[in-house]
């Protein structure tokens, strides 16, 4: 890639090697300010079968035959060219999201890089077990396993964090050795072109990696019920997992799913109120509130309740708002018109449900062209049941709900009232108190004292609505590998 990135008018998939446009299109929104960015070349049931047989292909013949070694070496050179083209990246991450360079420099594509350079890493120490087996007649046999690709893997990714999810997946699924098929959403799919390009440009294989793009009901459903792929690995909105479930059920293929969730923060009487302060800031409206991960509901003791409420009113009203572009800005908008209707219905029903706006509410007025684009304020609300559809379903927006807690056992029930269990954070100076409430709750991830600080080598996942397995580390390789047992007898 040696040109600076400019969006293409058209953006096309790319299957076998080759970038191919189709006649059929979806068009691209630029969240900032609502204005046409180009359109991306939809895939069709044609291009679909292309990419099946090609990703097979390319199991069968190259990028399957290739030592660990050597796949490894290419995909350290994708990470290298990642990290080459980080402005390109930005642009076209920020194009498509409208999020914050902070947050772009910070976070996604940083994570790009390092999502490749793990999965590389780790995959050349993934051992098997080995078992000497004693028979009754005096014979041993020596059990061992060995580690295998899948096959050809569909990877569906989501956009709140385009390159950072699907490069999650995608870089643990070839450095284990399949192939694979990436449907991006519609609404980002502009570096996963980049990175098809990079692929192209390190001598990935034909086939090996396959973008198709297009909207989920054209491409992701049939995709996911094709009989030619072998798992499917999905990050994205409960329904959707449910749907691709059913899809996978009817071939009996393994799926991995980070679905939705419904995030509490728990604010103990002990924690420092700074840290905690902040920290709670960064967890509700990271993104303009648009990861899994952000906090939802916040849980605080009664003793420091309005001191509590007063701090994170005043973070939020202070929080920059604006043109993702400007390095002072830390919330840009959310991604389209579609889901800010969504969010501002939430506002809605919190209102009719009774809660109390402490700050926020509605759509921040810039008068310029940023009035065209979905933007929306930081919202705090309170007064509301644990029970209220506002505290119960995923919003996933820049919004938390403040209760008050009194004691610890009273708190940890609270916080398993609901239907998912993705992830948490606690807020507290005691050392013991913190062991023993994390324990108790029912999501994959607890952080104490912190939020989304991520060690790539540890499990990642949720319980309940919030979905099924774990990637990261040792859960991803064992994920996107198929472990095969061979057992020789060894004769007395
Ligand atoms: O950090 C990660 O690895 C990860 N899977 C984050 C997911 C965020 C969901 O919005």
């Amino acid at each position: 890639m040696e040109n600076p990135y400019i969006l293409p008018e058209q953006t096309p998939c790319y299957v076998d090697g080759e970038f191919i446009y189709t006649d059929q299109y979806v068009s691209n929104t630029n969240p900032v300010n609502g204005q046409n960015l180009g359109q991306l070349c939809e895939a069709n049931q044609a291009l679909i079968e292309q990419a099946v047989t090609a990703a097979r292909y390319a199991q069968n013949h190259t990028w399957g035959k290739m030592t660990s070694q050597q796949r490894c070496q290419l995909l350290h050179q994708v990470a290298d060219k990642i990290a080459e083209n980080e402005q390109a990246f930005i642009q076209a991450e920020m194009a498509d999201t409208g999020k914050s360079l902070q947050q772009l420099t910070q976070i996604d594509i940083p994570r790009g890089t390092a999502n490749f350079r793990i999965f590389a890493d780790m995959v050349k120490s993934y051992a098997g077990e080995s078992f000497i087996t004693e028979q009754t007649n005096g014979d041993k046999a020596l059990n061992y396993t060995i580690h295998k690709p899948l096959g050809v893997v569909a990877i569906i990714s989501p956009w709140n964090l385009p390159l950072l999810l699907a490069t999650w997946k995608i870089a643990p699924a070839l450095a284990c050795g399949n192939s694979v098929i990436v449907k991006p959403s519609e609404e980002t799919s502009s570096t996963m072109y980049l990175l098809a390009q990079i692929m192209d440009e390190v001598g990935i294989p034909k086939g090996a990696f396959n973008l198709l793009l297009g909207r989920g009901e054209v491409v992701g459903d049939p995709l996911t019920r094709h009989p030619g792929i072998d798992a499917i690995t999905f990050t994205g909105a409960t329904k959707t997992g449910s749907q691709i479930m059913k899809n996978a059920a009817a071939n009996v293929k393994p799926v991995s799913f980070e679905l939705g969730g419904k995030n509490s923060a728990i604010v103990f009487a002990d924690a420092d109120l700074e840290k905690a302060l902040n920290g709670v800031t960064r967890s509700s409206f990271t993104n303009c509130g648009q990861v899994c991960l952000c906090t939802e509901k916040v849980y605080v003791h009664r003793s420091i309740f309005d001191a509590f409420v007063e701090g994170l009113k005043q973070r939020a009203e202070s929080l920059t708002i604006g043109y993702p572009t400007d390095p002072d800005v830390f919330m840009g908008p959310l991604v389209s018109k579609q889901h800010r209707d969504k969010v501002l219905s939430y506002f809605q029903l919190a209102s009719q449900e009774g809660a109390q706006f402490i700050t926020g509410g509605s759509i921040p007025v810039f008068n310029d062209d940023r009035d065209n684009g979905f933007f929306i304020q930081p919202t705090i609300i309170t007064g509301l049941d644990d029970d209220a559809r506002t505290n119960q379903e995923e919003i996933f927006g820049p919004i938390c709900h403040l209760s008050v807690f009194d004691d610890e056992d009273e708190v940890i029930a609270r916080v398993n009232n609901t239907r998912y269990g993705l992830a948490a954070s606690i807020w507290t100076d005691n050392l013991t108190r913190a062991h023993r409430t994390a324990a108790q709750i029912d999501v994959g991830m607890v952080w104490v004292n912190t939020w989304f600080l991520r060690d790539l080598r540890t499990p990642f996942g949720g319980c309940k609505l919030s979905g099924i397995g774990r990637e990261g580390g040792q859960h991803s390789l064992s994920f996107y590998s198929q472990t095969s047992n061979i057992c020789i007898q060894i004769d007395n």
